[in-house]
C-alpha cells in the first residue's frame, strides 16, 4: 500500500498517472495546498520543502521500515524500480528514459510554472515576464516535438518520463498552439486516450471538483508569499 499526499496539479497527476498504470495499491491523503494544509508539521515530516507530491511506501522491497519520499521524479523513479515498469531495462535506454525525466523536472516544470505564474496569477501583468517564460515554454514544447517526430513516445515505450511530461503540456493554459507541434499533439492525445490517464484525472476531479485557475487573496498569500520565514 502507498500512501500518497496529492493535490490535483500536474505535479500530483504524474503520480496518480503511475500508479493507476501500475495498478498498485494506493491510499490518497490530500493536501489542500490553497488551505497551507503543506505546512502540516506531520506532512513536513515527509516533504520538508512543503511541496506535494509525497508517498509514503508501507511495504518497501528490502521489507524494513516505510520509506518516505518528496520530488515526483524521485517518486517516479522509485515506483518504476519497485515494479519493474515504466522504465527501461536497458542500461542505455534507461539512461534515456533517466534524462528525460530529469528534463521535465529542471526545465518544462519550471518554465511552465512561471508561465502560469506571470500570465494568470501575477496581480501586475508584467510584459517582459510573461513573454520570456511563453517563448521559454514554447521551446521546450520544441524539444520535445523533436524528440518525439520518430518514436511514439519520449523513450520508445511509455515510460515515466512520458508521465512526468505530460500534465505539464497545457497549451490553452500556456499560450502555445499546439498544432504547431505535431508530434506532440499526436503523443498528447495517445496519453489522453490512457485508461489509466482517465481513471488519474478522474480521481482529481472528485477530490477537486473546481476548474478555476483564480487564486483567492488568502491562497495567493499562503502560495505566493513564502520567504525563509515560512519554512518550519
Ligand atoms: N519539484 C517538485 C515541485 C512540486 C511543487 O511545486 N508542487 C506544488 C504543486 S504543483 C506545491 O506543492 N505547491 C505548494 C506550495 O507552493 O506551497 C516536484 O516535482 O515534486
Amino acid at each position: 500500500m502507498i500512501d500518497l499526499y496529492y493535490w490535483t496539479t500536474p505535479n500530483g497527476h504524474k503520480i496518480t498517472m503511475f500508479l493507476e498504470e501500475a495498478g498498485l495499491a494506493y491510499a490518497i491523503h490530500p493536501v489542500n495546498i490553497g488551505k497551507g494544509e503543506q505546512f502540516d508539521p506531520a506532512f513536513l515530516r515527509i516533504s520538508p520543502n512543503n511541496r506535494i507530491p509525497a508517498i509514503v511506501d508501507r511495504a518497501p522491497a528490502d521489507g524494513g521500515e516505510p520509506i518516505g519520499m518528496f520530488e515526483s521524479g524521485a517518486i517516479l523513479l522509485y515506483l518504476a524500480d519497485k515494479v519493474e515498469r515504466f522504465i527501461p531495462k536497458e542500461p542505455r535506454r534507461r539512461l534515456d528514459c533517466v534524462q528525460w525525466l530529469f528534463w521535465q523536472m529542471a526545465n518544462l516544470g519550471p518554465m511552465a510554472g512561471q508561465n502560469h505564474h506571470f500570465g494568470l496569477y501575477a496581480p501586475e501583468k508584467l510584459p517582459y515576464a510573461i513573454d520570456r517564460y511563453v517563448r521559454e515554454t514554447g521551446r521546450l514544447y520544441a524539444v520535445l516535438n523533436k524528440k518525439l517526430h520518430d518514436r511514439e513516445f519520449i523513450c520508445g515505450e511509455y515510460t515515466i518520463a512520458d508521465m512526468a511530461c505530460y500534465p505539464w503540456v497545457l497549451p490553452e493554459r500556456q499560450q502555445q498552439s499546439i498544432d504547431d507541434f505535431p508530434h506532440l499533439k499526436r503523443w498528447k492525445e495517445a496519453i489522453r486516450a490512457r485508461p489509466a490517464t482517465a481513471c488519474a484525472y478522474a480521481k482529481a476531479k472528485e477530490i477537486n471538483p473546481s476548474t478555476t485557475s483564480t487564486r483567492s487573496a488568502e491562497e495567493r498569500e499562503i502560495l505566493f508569499g513564502q520567504s525563509k520565514e515560512t519554512v518550519r
